[in-house]
């Protein structure tokens, strides 16, 4: 057996109730023999076992109560996976579906995609079984406030960076870094994603939308081509697909869909400003689901049914595809539906919202498909770029963070066709994307000895 099969059968021989972890392996480990083959130093020093290892798993009990009094009991993770090039960094995401298979995706696809940044960080991951939907305010800050009241000894400004992630945005953060602030005295850069009056960057909120297009034109650019005019299907309608649907209009292309966990819509005529500012209020202001929007505005819902069902299921037809809400969300009759209907560019906002079938035949069919690992760091990057303001007590103008976001994008994506070209597979943004992410990161385990 190579060395990267074993590695692979090692992993899931370990863990076998980790099947989205063991995903994220297979994705990553089986684009680098090439780099097994180029670099022995990285062999000998077993750098290949030694990445898929977290530096450290902390799970912990997070008791809370309700606004009647009942007391609930749910549990918190923080995975630090690695710091080699920097401080753990990665997002908190808090869902009913987290467990710890999840959170270990989640912080090893990190590794990789903070390395290609450009930034300092390490990856990590955490979160909660915890459900924010239908909880009110009052029952929110209880819970963050327990959540933390056990993180808080974890982390720190140079040393792990939480963020937010699935059902944690603005309103957990502020919760999140108030008590921190509380417990520990410190007005420090320990969590990104915090508001503007208490050292919150500007465009962090926009960030990864904005990223996950910026990297889609740049895709494009390589085929001559730009987004103007184009029809893109967008999934989900938190912070990622809000912020996706705003670039795209600046940059000229009429997005059409949205979803959430309770069914998806689409509008042919395009969403356009008003209609994404009524978004935005309905999701994150009333906290309502997608069906009013159908009801506002006269267009189809289908309830129960993905974007990517409802792609499947009526023909839906459009250029550009945007996943951006949760992992393996496109199958490969997804994917398959997606060709058949004329896509050529598919651009992840999501973390590994493509199963690896899905991903064969966006390959297969030689579209223009940007892995989430280069195509959604533009949110991680942002939150670097807030570390950094941070450190230095600067703020920088909305302009400013914007331009550097968008240099970072384009860094990632030249960065990744470079290495998919150099290492012999012209590209393939997944195999550049592992091959340059990984071996930065391998090279500074290499610096550091057996450690
Ligand atoms: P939000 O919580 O703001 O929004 C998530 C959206 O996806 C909601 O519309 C939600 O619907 C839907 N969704 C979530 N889980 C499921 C599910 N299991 N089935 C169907 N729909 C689901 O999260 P974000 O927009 O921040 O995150 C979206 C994706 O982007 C995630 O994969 C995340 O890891 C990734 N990402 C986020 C970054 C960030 O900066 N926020 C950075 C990089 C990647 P509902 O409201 O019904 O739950
Ligand atoms: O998946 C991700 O990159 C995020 N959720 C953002 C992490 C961060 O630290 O900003």
């Amino acid at each position: 057996m190579s060395l990267i099969q074993d590695v692979i059968a090692k992993t899931k021989e370990k863990d076998p109730a980790q099947p989205e972890f063991h995903q994220a392996v297979e994705e990553v480990l089986n684009t680098l023999q090439p780099t097994v083959e180029r670099h022995p130093e990285l062999v000998k020093a077993k750098i290949y076992e030694r990445i898929v290892e977290p530096d450290r798993v902390v799970m912990f009990r997070v008791p809370w109560m309700d606004d009647d009094g009942e007391v609930h009991v749910n549990r918190g993770f923080r995975v630090q996976f690695n710091n080699a090039i920097g401080p753990y960094k990665g997002g908190l995401r808090f869902h009913p579906s987290v467990n710890l298979g999840i959170i270990k995706f989640l912080g090893f696809e990190q590794i990789f995609k903070n390395s290609l940044t450009t930034l300092p960080m390490g990856g990590g991951k955490g979160g909660s079984d915890f459900d924010p939907k239908g909880k009110t305010d009052n029952e929110v800050m209880n819970f963050c406030y327990a959540f933390m009241r056990e993180l808080y000894r974890h982390i720190g400004p140079d040393t792990d960076v939480p963020a937010g992630d699935i059902g944690v945005g603005g309103r957990e953060i502020g919760y999140l870094y108030g008590y921190y602030k509380k417990i520990l005295n410190d007005h420090t850069g320990v969590l990104t994603g915090k508001g503007l009056e208490y050292g919150g960057s500007l465009i962090r909120p926009e960030a990864t939308g904005y990223g996950a297009v910026y990297f889609a034109g740049e895709m494009l650019a390589v085929r001559d081509l730009d987004l103007k005019k184009k029809t893109a299907i967008v999934s989900g309608s938190g912070n990622v697909a809000q912020f996706t649907i705003e670039k795209l209009l600046d940059l000229g292309a009429k997005p059409i869909s949205l979803s959430d966990s309770s069914g998806t819509i689409i509008d042919d005529a395009g969403i356009d400003r008003d209609k994404l500012q009524y978004v935005m209020e309905l999701k994150n202001i009333r906290r309502g689901r997608i069906k009013e929007y159908a009801e506002d505005y006269d267009v189809p819902y289908y309830p129960d049914l993905s974007v990517w069902d409802v792609v499947k299921k009526e023909g839906v037809k459009g250029e550009l595809a945007f996943p951006s809400a949760t992992q393996n969300e496109i199958d490969a009759e997804h994917a398959q539906a997606l060709v058949d209907n004329g896509c050529i560019c598919v651009s992840e906002g999501a973390n590994m919202p493509s199963t690896q079938e899905a991903v064969d035949i966006f390959q297969e069919n030689k579209l223009l498909y940007g892995p989430g690992k280069a195509a959604n760091a533009g949110g991680v990057s942002t939150s670097g770029l807030e570390m950094s303001q941070n450190s230095t007590r600067l703020s920088w103008s909305r302009e400013e963070v914007d331009q550097k976001l968008h240099g970072i994008m384009k860094s990632i994506h030249k960065t990744a066709l470079d290495a998919a070209e150099a290492y012999g597979d012209s590209g393939n943004y997944v195999m550049g994307a592992n091959v340059a992410g990984f071996l930065k990161v391998a090279k500074a385990m290499l610096a550091y000895g057996v450690v």
